[in-house]
């Protein structure tokens, strides 16, 4: 069973919400730190809330944030994923390189047939990882993608996976025992 605490999010800001709202683009983003990213209102429709990150501010950028976790816990990461596809041009993408604890993948945001502002295709990513240590970091980088026009996130989500109750620990080791049996009998069979 999922505890409410299991399903607390990790990440503070997760959905970018918290911005001093002055100085558009270039927001202040609570909790995060970052390089060359627009915190974005008013322009396409968000994932949730008013604000999403593009990750290229005048050039490819990034951004992080810290979190405790426990070594060899495994952890699921969910966030939004659309890019900013204005002035894109045939052949070109958007794609975010995406690290924590042992992940490390890239991702496009695949162009909806049907891209606006007002219509981004936002795909909702779902990914794990293993933590390696008390202190995890959490990355989104723009990958592969020049210009001011970069990959967009949102709606970003960390908690930590179930561990096994002992007794779906003694179910698998059960179960492992009748495959070893089934696989013993089946050589005996054969031989
Ligand atoms: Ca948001």
């Amino acid at each position: 069973m999922l505890s409410a605490t299991a399903h607390a999010t990790l990440i503070q800001n997760g959905g970018f919400e918290l911005t001093d709202g002055a100085s558009y683009p270039y927001n202040h983003l609570a909790s995060w730190t970052y390089s060359n990213v627009d915190a974005v209102t008013g322009l396409w429709t968000p994932y949730e809330g008013s604000w999403t990150v593009d990750l290229n501010g005048s050039a490819p950028g990034y951004i992080q944030q810290s979190f405790s976790t426990v070594a060899g816990q495994s952890y699921q990461l969910q966030f939004a994923l659309t890019g900013n596809y204005s002035g894109c041009g045939a052949g070109c993408t958007r794609q975010v390189q995406v690290t924590a604890g042992d992940l490390n993948t890239v991702l496009t945001a695949t162009e909806a047939a049907n891209y606006s502002f007002s219509n981004p295709g936002w795909q909702l990513e779902t990914l794990s990882f293993t933590a390696q240590s008390t202190i995890s970091t959490l990355e989104f980088a723009s990958y592969n993608t020049p210009g001011a026009s970069g990959p967009v996130i949102d709606g970003v989500s960390v908690v930590a996976l179930p561990v096994p109750e002992p007794e779906t620990y003694a179910m698998m080791l059960f179960g492992l025992g009748l495959l070893g049996l089934v696989s013993r009998r089946r050589k005996q069979t054969g031989a």
